[in-house]
Formats: C-alpha cells, structure tokens, sequence
C-alpha cells in the first residue's frame, strides 16, 4: 500500500474571517500538520479562481448562495472567494505547506467550476492529479481538509470512482452544511465506497 494525505482547500477565504467561511476551518490546521508525517505522500489543493468567475453569485447579478443552471448542471453561486493570487487563495498561515509533494491548483477555468481535486464539475475535464498518484504508485488515499460538503465529498467520490482506496478523516474536516449538504455528501460518499474514519 501506498499511501497519500490530500488536503482539500485549507485557505484563508475558508477559514473565519474568510469570504467563504466555515465554521471550526481553521480547528484542523494543527491535526493535519501533525498528520503529514505519517504519509508516504502529501498533496494540497488550493481553490484558484480568476476574478468574475461563472461560480461566483456577483457575476451573474444573484444572491450568494443561490443557484444557477450551468451547461454542465446546476451550480451553487458562491460569494467571491480564492481569487488567483489574493490573501484568501492563500493556505492557511500555520498550514505546512513546505511538506507538499504537489499543490494542485483548480478552478481556474472561467466557464467550470471545480469541486474535485480530480475532474472540473463538468465531470469529464482532468485537472491531471490521477496521473500524478497512479505514476507515484498511490494507491490509498485518505483526505481531510474543507469543505466537508463540497470539495472534500466531490474529491472523494471521484478518487473511490477511479479504484483508489478511500478514507475520509471527519475530525480533520469542516462542512458549510448548506440545506442539507453535509448529511447528503456523507451518505453520497459512503455509498460511493468511502471509508468515513
Ligand atoms: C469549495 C465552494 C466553492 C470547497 C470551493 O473548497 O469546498 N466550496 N469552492
Ligand atoms: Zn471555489
């Protein structure tokens, strides 16, 4: 076995005080840095949009949190966050980010947003991190990280989806839990094959 921590989105704009806030975000910092060592591998992602991206509620003129109908399904309209380049696209300031192996960026395309670490939410675009694990010989992954709901599920998901072995540590993740998202995505990844530890 061979065996990678993902970490899912540890960035100010997820943390209190960030544009996309969730509660407790930064509560995990410490218990991941602690983690990392255990690992014979150590991804970050980091969420990464261009300013006025389709996914955000202010460039269609809606209300944060509303939804919109994307060529590619339906979509949640975030409040602007992680913009490329900004202090809120930045980790978390205690994350140890000098132990990553790989930092994938997603998100960058202005027309697809990108919950997964593995496909853009049209579910057919790579951002490439398949290739990565399977070349490095991973084959068990476990994630923690933010958002429980979102990007964490979507990740897991599609990791168990490519026969990756899955874990997904609760206790080192936070959820937005927004009209029922945490219950659906626990349920979604446990059905998907998930291990919930
Ligand atoms: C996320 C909403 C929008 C996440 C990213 O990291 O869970 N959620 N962009
Ligand atoms: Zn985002």
């Amino acid at each position: 076995m061979t065996h990678a921590l993902l970490v899912i989105d540890v960035q100010n704009d997820f943390c209190p005080g960030g544009a996309l806030a969730v509660a407790g975000g930064d509560d995990i910092v410490a218990g991941i840095n602690a983690k990392m060592a255990d690992f014979d591998a150590v991804v970050l992602t980091q969420d990464w949009h261009p300013a006025g991206h389709s996914s955000f509620a202010s460039t269609h003129g809606a209300a944060p949190m509303s939804m919109a109908e994307m060529p590619y399904g339906p979509q949640v309209l975030w409040p602007d966050h992680c913009i490329q380049g900004s202090k809120g696209a930045a980790f978390h300031a205690d994350l140890q980010i000098d132990r990553a192996d790989l930092i994938i960026r997603k998100g960058y395309n202005p027309a697809i947003d990108s919950y997964s670490a593995f496909f853009e939410n049209d579910k057919t675009t790579p951002t490439g991190l398949e290739g990565y694990l399977r070349t490095r010989g991973i084959d068990t992954l476990t994630l923690v990280g933010l958002a429980t709901d979102f990007c964490v599920n979507y990740s897991a998901v599609d990791a168990a989806k490519l026969g990756f072995n899955v874990n997904v540590d609760m206790a080192l993740c936070r959820a937005i839990d927004f009209d029922g998202s945490l219950n659906a995505a626990k349920s979604g990844m446990q059905d998907a094959g998930v291990k919930l530890i």
